[in-house]
This record gives structure tokens, C-alpha cells and sequence, in this order.
């Protein structure tokens, strides 16, 4: 009897667990969109898009390599809605009663398949390099889980930029060497851009038709939809930024969305890119001398450290690890989160970029949203479901520990071993935001302070308890403490009105 084999809009690669253990002559490939994936959070319209387009054309490469594929458009009539609904239906039609699947990124989709009415083999999701098993037991008996130390494990099993054991050119991290502040211009023209074709432009339609209230610009759509173009974008990208992005990979600029980053995370995420072809890739450029070490290193570690190790964290913690809320932060989401107005340049940019290309880098998301929503007190649960939607790239299994471990530190402290809170000095310095700002980032008070400076010492004071102890934080309270007593007063007061009128849903 003929078996169902799942494949999720994440799951879009040839070598895929379930497909290596189907049958193809005897068994059937389930894919469907349906709506309780696209609607768990209102995604970006150009994510929905990029995984729909995606989706049709790898079930158009599977029917050609001869699989029994059953599709499930969005619109179909006969649409069940969600994931094990389609599969039941499947079921009833082809008469199966066993499912292969390869296991979700998400406790929610794992949880819901087992719980269904039919034989369901979970097979471990191997195109990670890092097996639940291998992430348990690096984890094991120690106290801290720090990255570093799971990325060196990482280079010497995948042995990416090794010589012989030690690390190439002597230093496992080159991290210093990248927080150059902006350059004045960028001579890269950004990642490769796509013109839609048929299969595209059917789907850009159906997202318009569908979703025309979601957050974000679904026009113009420019992302790669099969892994042959992936892979011009990623060749792009070595050829073009590689060279310079580690020095300015945390730099910000109002006029440029991407500088030197590679926006490959979306291509890698739904399956289009491996994470080895990709370092090999730019390892590959190092060795040939086109590309410099700290470059290379700062890329390679994205992907076989931090990548492997957030969505490590992600399973080891559990399902209960995405609700939590060390810091006990209750104020909603303000609308400005949503395209609403704000006076504050550096969140102004940032959400204007999101909303336009589904994408901001790392220092956008940890240092601007992510900063303002933790020293603002945001609810981690609300602001961790807006990156869920807002992010090409996003998935439970690489957003949760970025969220509410690394940006909120709602985990009380299992990602980052001290809070990422800064004062308006740090985005200053690293972008060009404050210059047209409305509000100055040299004023510490007043009418026209920078939020940042006020809301940072509000955050310190508030949280004083918790983190005064942390001696990665002590020069902090210092400074406070230093500061007299009216100007601490003020700077507290005129935060509390600050946050008082923005929930009031005044323009802030
Ligand atoms: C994100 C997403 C969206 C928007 N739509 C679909 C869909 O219609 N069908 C599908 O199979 N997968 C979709 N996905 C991806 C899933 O949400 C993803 O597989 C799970 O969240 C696990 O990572
Ligand atoms: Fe952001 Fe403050 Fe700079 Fe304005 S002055 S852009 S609010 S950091």
C-alpha cells in the first residue's frame, strides 16, 4: 500500500529526509498551502509568496523526476486548511495509512502530526549539521551554553577553515575586525534580483487577492524561487559583497537596505540552499585569496555556529521555552511596529525596510526593534510573533531563541549572558539615522532627548535587582550611580511619560 510522504514550505530540497526513505514508485508526495500556515501569524505577503512560489515549482521538479505529487493551491475548493487536514483528505483519496514526514521546525506542527489518526514516521531533519542528539550532548553537564565554544566544536567536525587543528590564521573569531561604523558609499548593488516569471506572477496574484491586509510590500518581488537561481545569488554575493562584509556587518545606512550582507538566510531556511555548499563556497574564496579571513569567518560562523546553535536552543528548551517572560514585560506592541508614525529615525528606517523587502540585518533587528522593544518593556511574546511575520527568513525553529532569548532575554539569560540594551550613542555611531533625526541623540534630557538615552537607564534602574550582580554589567550602574540624583529623577520621569504617550498611541 502506497504511503504519504510530507514535504512543508520549508522542506523544498532534493535530498530530503522523507524523500530518501519514500518509495517513488509506489508512494505520494503531499504538498498543500493552506491556511493555517499562512495565517498562525499575519506573515509578510512576500514571505507567503517566496514559499508558495517556491513550493509549485519543486512540485514541478519532483512530477518531472517521475513522483505521484498531489498539490494543494491556497484557492482549491477542496482545501482542508491545514496541514493534517490535507493528509487525511490524502489519505481517504489514495487509501495510505502511513505518513513519512521530516520533523517540522516548529513544536506547534510537530505536536498537531502527532496527534493525527494515522501512522506518522518522523525522520530527524538532516540537512542541519548539528542533530538533536549532538546538540544534547554538547549541552550536557555544562553550566553556561555560550555559542563560541558549540561554533569551535562546529569548525573542527565540519572542518571549515581549519589547519590541520588549529583554526585558520591563528584565531577562532574575528568579530573585532567587523564593527567598522558605515563607509560612505557602497559599491555593491545589493543581492541578485529576480524578474517573476509565469509561476511567480500566478502566485504574487493569489497573495494579493488573499492577504491585502497583511503588514509589508508585496511589489516589486525579487527573491530567488529555485535553487538554481539561489545559487546566482549566492556566487553574487561572493563575488561582489563577501570581500567587505565583515567589515561593515554592523553598520546601518538610511539609503541602503542590504550593504554587503548576503540575504541567502531565506533560500537556506525553505531548503533551496545547503548550509555546507554555501560555506564551502566562501571558504572556497578565502583559499583563493579573493576574499579576506575575517570576512569569511564572521559569514561561516552565522551559519555553522549561530544558526545551528540558536535552533539547538530551540529544541533542547521545549515548546514552553517560546512563552517566556523573565523580565516580566506586559506593554503591547505600539503601532508603529506596523508601519504607524514615529519621529524616531533608526525604528522609522527599519520598519520602512522590513516592510519593503520582508528583510532588515542582524544589528537592525537586535539593536533598533529589538533594543527599543526590551528597554521599552514590550511584551516578548508579542514582539517575538511580529518578527514571526515580518522576516522573509522567519521560522519558529531560527526566530525563538533570537526573539525571546538573544533580542528580549525573556529566557532569563540561557542566549546571552547579559541584556542587549543600548543608549541612542551605539546606533549613532554605527549608522547614519541621528543626523535628520527629530530627536538628538546628544541630548540626555528634554523634550528633544533620544528615547534610546532615556528608556536605556530606565531599563537599568528598573531591572536594578536582577542585573546589578552581573559583572558584565556593573560599569553600567556605575555610570548611573555617578549621575546626581535630580538629573537620574528626570531622565526616569521623562522616559515613564514617554512610554505613557506611546501606549496612549500618541506619535512618539
Ligand atoms: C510559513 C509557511 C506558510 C506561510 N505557508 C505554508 C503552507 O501553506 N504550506 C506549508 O507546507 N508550509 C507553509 N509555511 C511553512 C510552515 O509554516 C513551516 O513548515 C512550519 O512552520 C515549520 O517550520
Ligand atoms: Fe534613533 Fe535616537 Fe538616533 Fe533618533 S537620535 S535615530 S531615536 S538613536
Amino acid at each position: 500500500m502506497s504511503r504519504l510522504v510530507l514535504v512543508l514550505g520549508d522542506q523544498l530540497s532534493e535530498d530530503l529526509a522523507a524523500l530518501r526513505e519514500a518509495d517513488r514508485d509506489n508512494d505520494v508526495v503531499v504538498m498543500a498551502e493552506v491556511a493555517a500556515e499562512t495565517d498562525y501569524v499575519p506573515h509578510h505577503p512576500k514571505k507567503i509568496a517566496l514559499i508558495f512560489a517556491a513550493m509549485r515549482k519543486f512540485a514541478a521538479r519532483l512530477r518531472e523526476a517521475g513522483w505521484d505529487l498531489r498539490y494543494t493551491q491556497l484557492d482549491d475548493t477542496e482545501n482542508a486548511g491545514s496541514i493534517p487536514g490535507e493528509l487525511l483528505r490524502r489519505a481517504e483519496e489514495t487509501g495510505a495509512r502511513e505518513v513519512i514526514a521530516t520533523e517540522p521546525g516548529e513544536w506547534r506542527l510537530i505536536e498537531a502530526l502527532g496527534e493525527m489518526p494515522l501512522e506518522v514516521r518522523m525522520l530527524e531533519d538532516d540537512r542541519f549539521l548539528a542533530s538533536h542528539r549532538d546538540f544534547e550532548s554538547w549541552a550536557e553537564g555544562r553550566k553556561a551554553l555560550r555559542m563560541e565554544y558549540f561554533y569551535r566544536d562546529m569548525r573542527r567536525r565540519t572542518g571549515l577553515l581549519m589547519e590541520g587543528d588549529d583554526p585558520a590564521g591563528g584565531q577562532w573569531n574575528y568579530d573585532s575586525e567587523n564593527r567598522k561604523p558605515p563607509p560612505e558609499g557602497i559599491d555593491f548593488g545589493g543581492p541578485m534580483q529576480f524578474t517573476p516569471d509565469e509561476t511567480v506572477e500566478e502566485v504574487l496574484d493569489l497573495v494579493e487577492a488573499k492577504f491585502p491586509n497583511n503588514f509589508g510590500d508585496l511589489r516589486p518581488f525579487h527573491y530567488a524561487t529555485d535553487p538554481a537561481q539561489a545559487r546566482r545569488a549566492l556566487a553574487h554575493f561572493i563575488k561582489n559583497a563577501l570581500p567587505k562584509f565583515g567589515d561593515y556587518q554592523d553598520a546601518m545606512l538610511r539609503e541602503n537596505a542590504h550593504l554587503y550582507h548576503a540575504v541567502l538566510s531565506p533560500y537556506l531556511n525553505i531548503g533551496l540552499l545547503s548550509p555546507m555548499e554555501v560555506c564551502r563556497a566562501t571558504e572556497e574564496a578565502w583559499r583563493d585569496g579573493t576574499a579576506p579571513l575575517n570576512a569569511v569567518e564572521g559569514f561561516i560562523r552565522q551559519i555553522i555556529g549561530w544558526r545551528e546553535y540558536i535552533r539547538g536552543i530551540y529544541f533542547l528548551q521545549g515548546p514552553e521555552y517560546a512563552r517566556r517572560n523573565a523580565l516580566n514585560h506586559q506593554r503591547s506592541l505600539p503601532g508603529l511596529f506596523w508601519g504607524g508614525e514615529t519621529r524616531m529615525n533608526c525604528l522609522s528606517h527599519a520598519v520602512d525596510q522590513t516592510r519593503e523587502h520582508a528583510y532588515a540585518h542582524h544589528i537592525q533587528r537586535l539593536m533598533v526593534t529589538g533594543n527599543f522593544s526590551l528597554i521599552s518593556g514590550l511584551n516578548p511574546q508579542q514582539v517575538h510573533e511580529w518578527y514571526m511575520a515580518s522576516y522573509v527568513d522567519a521560522f519558529e525553529w531560527v526566530m525563538t531563541a533570537n526573539t525571546i532569548g538573544m533580542t528580549q532575554f525573556a529566557d532569563g539569560g540561557i542566549v546571552a549572558s547579559k541584556p542587549y540594551v543600548s543608549s541612542g550613542n551605539y546606533i549613532d555611531r554605527m549608522s547614519d539615522y541621528c543626523r535628520d533625526c527629530h530627536y538628538s541623540v546628544k541630548a540626555k534630557t528634554g523634550e528633544n532627548a533620544c528615547p534610546f538615552n532615556l528608556l536605556y537607564w530606565h531599563f537599568l534602574d528598573r531591572h536594578r535587582d536582577r542585573f546589578e550582580e552581573n559583572p558584565r554589567m556593573a560599569q553600567m550602574y556605575r555610570t548611573w550611580d555617578r549621575m546626581n540624583e535630580d538629573k537620574r529623577e528626570t531622565v526616569l520621569r521623562e522616559a515613564g511619560e514617554f512610554l505613557d504617550r506611546m501606549s496612549a498611541g500618541e506619535t512618539v
